[in-house]
Formats: C-alpha cells, sequence, structure tokens
C-alpha cells in the first residue's frame, strides 16, 4: 500500500482570494463581451461559464492563481489592485491557452471535472480556441493604458508577459522531450518547471510589481518581488507532480496518474536516479515500457515509497517556500516598504500553495 499524498485535511484558499476574485471575473468577462462567434462559446465553455451549447451553466473555475498574484504584487508595491487587471486577466488569459492546447498534447479528456475543448469539438478546434485565448490575451493587456499606467510601463508589461509566455512554450518543448528519454537530472528537471510552469507565475508577481510600483522608481522593490514570484513558480509545480503521482483529495486524478504516462515529474527523475540495484533494474525495465499499468504501477510506487520520493519533493518544494520566505524577510521589502498586510498575503498564499489538493 502506498503512502497517501501527506496533508491532513485541504486547506482553504487564502482568505484574501476574495478581494480580488469578482473584480477578475468581470474584466474577464468584459474583455469577451464583444466577441460574439461561435469559436468563443468554447472559451466562455472552458472558463466554466455556459454549457457547450452556449447556455449559461456556471461552473467550478480555476483558481485564478495568476490574476490574484498580479494583484497582490500591484498592491504590495503600493498600486491600486485594479489598475492592473489588464495585465492580471490577460496572464489568465495565457494560462488557458496553454491548459487547452496541453489538454490536446496530454491527450487528457477532462480538466475540474469536466470534458476539454478537444473532448467536445476536436483537435482542430481546440487548436483554434488555445489561439483565441492568446489573441484575447494580447488584447487585455493593451488595456492598461486606459488605468492610467503610462506608455513606457504598459509596453514593458506587454513585453514581458509575451517573453515569459514563450518562455512556458520552451519549458513545455523540454518537458515534452523528456518523456522520450529515460533518465533527466533534478537540474535538467528544475529548467524544465522554471519556464513551463515558473515562467508564467514569476510573470504574474513582476508584471503586478510594475504596474503598482513604476512611479517609486524603486527596482529593486520589483526585482525582489519578482524573485519571490519565481520561488513560488517552483512550489505550485513540485506540489502539481505530488499531486500527480500521489492525488489530491479535489484533483479527481487517480493515485499513479502521471506514472501510467511516464511523465518525467519531480517524483519519477527523483526515483530513476536514486533507485540502485535491484530497484534500480526494475525501475529502468518499467519504464522502457510503451504505458506502466496494474503491478509495474504499484512496483513503481512501492519504489518511490522505499525511496521516500514523496518526502523529497516535500522538502525541495519547502525549500523553495523559504527562499521566497527568505526575500519577503530581506530588507528589500522587509522595511515597511510593502503596503500593509501584503507580506502576510504573500505567506498564506505560499503556504496555501505548498498544501493545496486541486
Ligand atoms: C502548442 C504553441 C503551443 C503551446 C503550448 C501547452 C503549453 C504551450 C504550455 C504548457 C504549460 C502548462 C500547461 C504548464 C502546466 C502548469 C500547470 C501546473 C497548470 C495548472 O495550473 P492551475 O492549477 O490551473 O493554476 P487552474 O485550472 O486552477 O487555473
Amino acid at each position: 500500500m502506498t503512502t497517501p499524498c501527506t496533508a491532513p485535511k485541504p486547506p482553504p484558499m487564502p482568505g484574501f482570494f476574495g478581494r480580488y476574485q469578482s473584480a477578475i471575473d468581470q474584466a474577464m468577462r468584459s474583455n469577451l463581451r464583444p466577441r460574439q462567434a461561435p469559436l468563443f462559446t468554447t472559451l466562455r465553455y472552458y472558463l466554466g461559464w455556459v454549457d457547450t451549447e452556449g447556455n449559461y451553466d456556471p461552473q467550478p473555475a480555476g483558481k485564478r492563481v495568476r490574476p490574484t498574484l498580479c494583484m497582490l504584487a500591484c498592491e504590495a508595491a503600493g498600486g491600486e489592485p485594479t489598475s492592473a487587471l489588464p495585465a492580471a486577466v490577460s496572464l489568465e488569459f495565457v494560462h488557458n491557452f496553454s491548459l487547452v492546447h496541453d489538454d490536446i498534447e496530454d491527450n487528457d479528456r477532462t480538466r475540474h471535472h469536466r470534458l476539454t475543448v478537444w473532448a467536445v469539438w476536436g483537435i482542430p478546434i481546440a487548436i483554434d480556441s488555445g489561439n483565441a485565448f492568446l489573441g484575447i490575451a494580447n488584447l487585455a493587456v493593451a488595456r492598461l493604458r486606459e488605468n492610467g499606467i503610462p506608455a513606457a510601463v504598459a509596453v514593458e508589461v506587454g513585453s514581458a508577459i509575451a517573453d515569459h509566455y514563450l518562455k512556458m512554450v520552451e519549458g513545455q518543448y523540454l518537458d515534452i522531450s523528456y518523456e522520450e528519454r529515460l533518465e533527466v537530472s533534478v537540474d535538467e528537471y528544475l529548467a524544465m518547471i522554471r519556464s513551463k510552469t515558473g515562467a508564467l507565475i514569476e510573470c504574474s508577481v513582476y508584471a503586478g510589481a510594475l504596474v503598482g510600483g513604476w512611479n517609486r522608481r524603486d527596482r529593486k522593490l520589483i526585482d525582489a518581488l519578482r524573485n519571490v514570484g519565481r520561488s513560488l513558480g517552483y512550489v505550485f509545480q513540485i506540489r502539481d507532480d505530488v499531486l500527480g503521482v500521489w492525488g489530491g483529495q479535489e484533483t479527481g486524478k487517480p493515485v499513479g496518474a502521471d506514472i501510467t504516462r511516464k511523465k518525467k515529474s519531480l517524483p519519477a527523475v527523483h526515483a530513476i536516479s536514486t533507485a540502485r540495484g535491484a530497484a534500480r533494474a526494475k525501475i529502468l525495465e518499467i519504464y522502457r515500457k510503451d504505458s506502466i499499468e496494474g503491478e509495474d504501477l504499484a512496483r513503481v510506487l512501492q519504489i518511490m515509497d522505499d525511496l521516500r520520493t514523496q518526502a523529497y519533493c516535500n522538502a525541495l518544494a519547502a525549500e523553495h517556500w523559504q527562499a521566497a520566505k527568505s526575500v519577503l524577510e530581506s530588507s528589500e521589502l522587509a522595511d515597511g516598504s510593502l503596503t500593509n498586510g501584503t507580506a502576510g498575503d504573500f505567506i498564506e498564499l505560499g503556504e496555501f500553495l505548498l498544501a493545496r489538493q486541486a
């Protein structure tokens, strides 16, 4: 029997999320409002607003982590959080572009317990749908000027978002290419997740800090917040990898999901690189097969248990979280330069990401 995912009870979403949720939702809806062509039903469906026919049908949506981080960083740097909404929702649209395409690439028929776009409309339409999300994202961020953000800052934020989503796409390339390889080092894995997942999370904090802090001419503060975002990206993906193997109470994923598909997520990277003797021969033999199921899956989970792989992953996530906390407590951020209470919000968020169940 393998060790279940360790968290006594799922932590609640940090309370401060509520501060921004309705503004994010309204801004996302207003960006999509002028788009009434049938294509955009696929976007509204994916966002959990309508059913496949386009009829009102609210469903549990994504966590909106990226726009929330963007608004929190803006507030932390001294800005009015709503001034960052064009960047915040742009990041959420980019994220949805990546998820719609990721569902195709991973052959995933469901996300958040609902059919994915390709599973409903087929792959060609889902490619189109993802591309539409990206177009909407590009238009959304261009609206920063309407919130009184100077052109130079708006251009910098727009370029940062484009630059970071290119990094995300690069990271996705690496992730896919690692599936063909038997052995991937922890350093290679960390470089891959820094791009695939970390780039957009880092950019969320960076973009928010730029919008909120441009008039303070305090690059140190913006860079320090950006470093917090970078560390949170690692925490986020490592936790995702733990949930991908040991399941989460709310992920809807079966235990072993990422092993079955031979993903080189952190648990596999750790187990393959640290197993010795008969365990090493066995795990390599299993990972040479086309897919991993039944007894093979149970054996890999057993090897991971023996190697204390889950504890290793949790410790690495905690190490990156510690790095973020040290920045939050560093001289750049701890001397009252952050808006009251926002350092505590970042801490609450980090602790939620470390233990989240979905
Ligand atoms: C094919 C041109 C082309 C691009 C594809 C697919 C892709 C680019 C990049 C993939 C990036 C990706 C899906 C990273 C995984 C990040 C991740 C763990 C997503 C889950 O994020 P959550 O938990 O999702 O925030 P919700 O649903 O809560 O918003």
